[in-house]
């Protein structure tokens, strides 16, 4: 599907809030301890999720995120406000019961569109009304070298017909650059072979402009994209760089020669944030023919 050769409409209530700043959510989904709340306190340039006391191991290993968390902060992007909604999400296990947990993440996906529905449909609109509808989904895959497990297949099918799913392999730094990029080869079949519906960078050929093409294309090829999460920063050469401290050396979170996830917020929080936004209001948010 090509975004801009969805049918637009004008979407006044968008384009009223950018007036405030950008309004943009992002909700993080996958297996258990797969480093989603450090990936969003790293996303955030903040400890927005509450994160473990270094000094003790006991208690960090006990920091599952419990229940949806929906938290705001508000960015500086270029110059331009951003307020960003990141949504955390409890880790799917591996042995027990995910359906209520998956449950509740669906029903919270679709409860905004009802209420931007029902605030629509009001007579007067309250001017403090705020849209808080999913944009984009990050789903976690877990580093195992594998391919992808029956969950997350189940999982991104269902998902990828209510909102844009970006598939996003964590704790990339477990992985050789040789096993990553096999791991994402394989993932991206397997995405093919189940018609996984996800954002895979549409463009229109006609349309867009060949720069727009090309950058489309290339992201498209980091599918899914690697990150690595950490909230801890050392000078190196003078230069202050967020990374995980290993004996045997240093990753860098904003290295694209060590993962895609400067490249992942660029995208997100710049480039296609506006296109999210939109495929959000014209494709998946089906009972707004109505208005
Ligand atoms: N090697 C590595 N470890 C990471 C990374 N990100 C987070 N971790 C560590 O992995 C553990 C779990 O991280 P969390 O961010 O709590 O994981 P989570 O997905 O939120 O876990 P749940 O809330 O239980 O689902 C912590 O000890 C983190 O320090 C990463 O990129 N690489
Ligand atoms: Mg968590």
């Amino acid at each position: 599907m090509a975004s801009s050769g969805a049918s637009f409409k004008s979407g006044g209530a968008r384009r009223k809030a950018t007036k405030k700043g950008l309004v943009f959510t992002v909700m993080i989904v996958g297996a258990s301890g797969c480093g989603k709340s450090t990936f969003i306190n790293t996303l955030c340039e903040n400890p927005v999720i509450l994160r473990k006391d270094h000094a003790d191991a006991e208690k960090a290993a006990q920091l599952k995120t419990i229940g949806l968390a929906p938290t705001t902060v508000e960015l500086d992007e270029d110059g331009l406000k951003l307020s960003l909604t990141v949504v955390d999400t409890p880790g799917f296990g591996d042995n027990i019961n995910n359906e209520p947990a998956f449950e509740d993440i669906l029903g919270y996906i679709e409860h905004q569109y009802e209420e931007i529905l029902a605030q629509e449909s009001r007579i007067k609109r309250n001017p403090r009304f705020q849209d808080n509808r999913v944009h984009v989904l990050l789903y976690f895959i877990q580093p195992s070298g594998h391919s992808l497990r029956e969950m997350d297949i189940e999982f991104m099918r269902l998902l990828g017909a209510r909102v844009n799913v970006i598939p996003v392999i964590g704790k990339a730094d477990s992985m050789t650059p040789q096993e990553l990029n096999a791991f994402k080869k394989r993932i991206m079949e397997d995405i093919s072979h189940y018609k996984i519906p996800i954002y895979d960078f549409p463009y229109d050929e006609e349309e867009d402009d060949e720069e727009t093409i090309e950058e489309n294309n290339e992201l498209r090829s980091l599918l899914p994209f690697s990150v690595i999460g950490s909230e801890d920063e050392v000078v190196i050469s003078g230069r202050r760089v967020r990374c995980r401290q290993y004996p045997w050396g240093v990753v860098e979170v904003d290295n694209s020669k060590h993962c895609d996830f400067s490249k992942l917020r660029y995208m997100l929080l710049s480039s296609h944030l506006h296109d999210l936004k939109d495929i959000t209001h014209d494709v998946f948010d089906d009972d707004d023919e109505q208005d």
